[in-house]
């Protein structure tokens, strides 16, 4: 489930990153909304983002929390979307330009609200966009997010045109590859309500579980290439 990923390996040393990160905000069709701010008290945001706890990666690829992070269990409100409108996701001050990008959605239910009582555990998960190491070597190439820390910081998908409409899970997911071995994952869920006038979903054999679309070990995420040993960044 991971092809563009799969083959694309970091064997490096690196310093230990202090600062992390999330979306903060989301773009819906051009209107921003807030996201949940996870270092605000939860009392008073009202976000179409899962609470989440903190800025630091989930690194154990069979946790609860690679769902939608921790508790990822909650948002007071939900996006309306059309059908093939765009959605960027914030991620001020970003640090990681090395590793992937990708977004997920997962299909909660017809009732607009119907994302609140799904917790999205299990094999419910299509991908809707992907990307990796974009151009160049894997050193000093650019990564999605390098793409997305040029890109103010953003980054933009389009909510499939002819999906059926209903509400929606949308998980970005970013997966930092600077540390050997140790794919790190940054996964954030917004609730959406997807309206047009398409009856595609997805079949079976498109669906992923989360937990269990990366490897225990993250071995899938993690190439030789020959660079083993080196500093890649
Ligand atoms: C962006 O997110 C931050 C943190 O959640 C929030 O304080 C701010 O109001 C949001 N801005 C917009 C335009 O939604
Ligand atoms: C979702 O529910 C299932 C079944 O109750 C549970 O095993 C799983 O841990 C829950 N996931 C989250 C993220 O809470
Ligand atoms: C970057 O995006 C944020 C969020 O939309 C916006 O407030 C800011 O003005 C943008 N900065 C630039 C340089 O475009
Ligand atoms: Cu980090």
């Amino acid at each position: 489930m991971a092809p563009l990923i799969r083959s694309t390996v970091i064997a490096l040393l690196s310093s230990a990153v202090a600062g992390h990160g999330g979306i903060w905000n989301y773009s819906i069709a051009g209107d921003w909304r807030p996201g949940f701010f996870p270092y605000y008290p939860a009392e008073g945001q009202h976000s179409i983002q899962r609470h989440w706890i903190d800025f630091s990666p989930i690194v154990d690829t069979t946790s609860p929390a690679l769902v939608c992070n921790n508790p990822g269990d909650y948002a007071e409100e939900y996006a309306t979307i059309d059908a093939g409108a765009e959605i960027q996701a914030y991620y001020p001050g970003w640090p990681h330009d090395i590793g992937a990008v990708v977004v997920w959605m997962a299909y909660c239910g017809p009732d607009a609200g119907a994302c609140s009582s799904f917790n999205g555990t299990g094999r419910h998960w299509f991908k809707i966009d992907e990307a990796g190491l974009l151009s160049g070597g894997m050193r000093e190439g650019l990564w999605a997010q390098g793409k997305l820390i040029a890109n103010n910081n953003t980054w933009a998908v389009t909510v499939p045109e002819t999906l059926r409409g209903g509400a929606y899970l949308m998980r970005h997911e970013l997966v930092a590859l600077h540390v050997p071995f140790k794919p790190e994952f940054y996964p954030e869920c917004a609730h959406l309500y997807v309206v047009g006038s398409g009856d595609e979903v997805p079949g079976e054999e498109y669906l992923a579980s989360i937990p269990g679309v990366w490897e225990d070990d993250g071995k899938e995420l993690l190439v030789h290439a020959g660079v083993g040993g080196e500093h890649l960044c």
